[in-house]
């Protein structure tokens, strides 16, 4: 085996290749392009974290504190730059948060020295991850994001949890403010803060669950408004974009990050998930709801936007799709982030207009085969007619 100096300088030219190479686009379905490599993955993260530089205390080099997986990102543009507040887990199954920045949004991410310092409240979560930032017109970066406690009904399950909003704010995402978590009747994931004041309060995406995995009577993604930030309570909730039989959003769904404002309407990203033989199938999917009430929903495109493609499908969690983090550039690029199978981050890109026209002129699922194959039946005929 290699000496401590001929593996450090090993490891540090691995890092290297690794964060500099560059990323190139797939074309693909005219909706989005793929990339050919993930954008962020656990080597990505920075020797310091990991390895322990003193030949004193470290003779063989080895690994100290590994990272396990780097997934479910928030993202937002900062100074030019595209940042991702990345979920980071360490071998240990903790995550945490930590920026991410590339100069174009593809490829070059680099993380921050450290990773983010997150305030606590008086009852400390076990876990926290999957952040939706949202630059909200009140000044305030937000930062919404799951909290997990062991569930105290249950003390002898050691695998019942809790899931509650947790809500940070900054200005730069190094320091943040921790404002009290959010109060509701249900446990709470995927949590999304609409950017802008609705009838002067703030706009929440909820997502109700029974329980810590199983949404149960939790009907889809709902809406609530909340009058205090800083003491924010669920009071009310309305579904929105409810779940249905044999839909890719059967067994559960949820908020993205924050739905983009485009001349035709809130454009949304979405989660859905079904049951298969073999476990939980996540993907992605999209829907578009009314510029002056944005709870109303004006388009929704039937079936997946995305799902797990080649190395997408293997993962710690296999077949998933996860994403909570997008950017839209002044001239119209939008910059996807998601996770594959809950260990590494990708990106898609694309444009309003091409996502705006995939909302709009994709036919909505009618809930049945008989009525599939009609849809397709005219597009095939209205085809054949136009080929002629
Ligand atoms: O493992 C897939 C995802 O499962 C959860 O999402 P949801 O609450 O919709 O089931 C989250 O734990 C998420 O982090 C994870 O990626």
């Amino acid at each position: 085996m290699l000496s401590f100096e001929e593996r450090k300088k090993l490891v540090t030219e691995r890092y290297e290749e690794l964060i500099n190479r560059p990323n190139c686009p797939i074309e693909g379905n005219g909706i989005f392009c793929r990339y050919e490599n993930p954008v962020v993955t656990a080597e990505m993260a920075p020797l310091i974290w990991r390895y322990d530089f003193n030949p004193a205390t470290n003779p063989f080099f080895e690994e100290r504190l590994g990272v396990n997986a780097t997934l479910n990102s928030g993202a937002i543009k900062m100074n030019g730059k595209y940042c991702l507040v990345v979920r980071v887990e360490g071998y240990d199954r903790k995550s945490f948060f930590a920026v991410a920045e590339s100069p174009n949004g593809v490829d070059h991410f680099v993380f921050r020295n450290h990773p983010i310092t997150m305030p606590e409240t008086e009852d400390p979560g076990t876990n926290i991850y999957d952040m939706r930032l949202t630059k909200h017109e009140d000044g305030w970066i937000y930062g919404l994001f799951c909290v997990e406690r062991h569930d105290p009904a249950h003390p002898e399950d050691l695998s019942a949890a809790t899931a509650t909003c947790g809500i940070a704010r900054t200005r730069d995402l190094e320091h943040w403010d921790r404002l009290p978590d959010l109060k509701t009747k249900s446990q709470q994931r995927n949590v999304v803060l609409h950017p802008e004041f609705v009838n002067g309060k703030y706009a929440l995406y909820t997502r109700p669950q029974d329980g810590f995995i199983d949404t149960g009577s939790g009907g889809g993604i709902g809406w609530a408004l909340v009058d205090d930030i800083t003491h924010a309570e669920v009071k009310e909730e309305l579904i929105i974009e409810p779940r249905y039989y044999h839909t890719i959003k059967e067994v559960k769904n949820g908020e993205g990050p924050h739905p983009i404002k485009t001349p035709k309407g809130w454009l949304h990203l979405a989660h859905g998930v079904r049951g298969c033989a073999s476990g939980l199938r996540y993907v992605l999917y999209m829907y578009m709801t009314s510029l002056e009430e944005p709870w109303k929903p004006i388009a929704t495109p039937g079936g997946y936007f995305m799902a797990p493609v080649g190395e997408e499908y293997i993962g710690d969690v296999m077949n998933v799709l996860f994403t909570n983090g997008w950017i839209c550039d002044e001239d119209g690029k939008v910059f996807i982030y998601y996770a594959s199978s809950d260990t590494r981050m990708h990106v898609a890109t694309s444009t309003i207009d091409r996502l705006v026209d995939y909302c709009m002129n994709t036919p909505v699922d009618e809930l049945t085969t008989a009525a599939s194959v009609r849809t397709r039946n005219a597009l095939i005929d209205r085809n054949l007619a136009f080929l002629k």
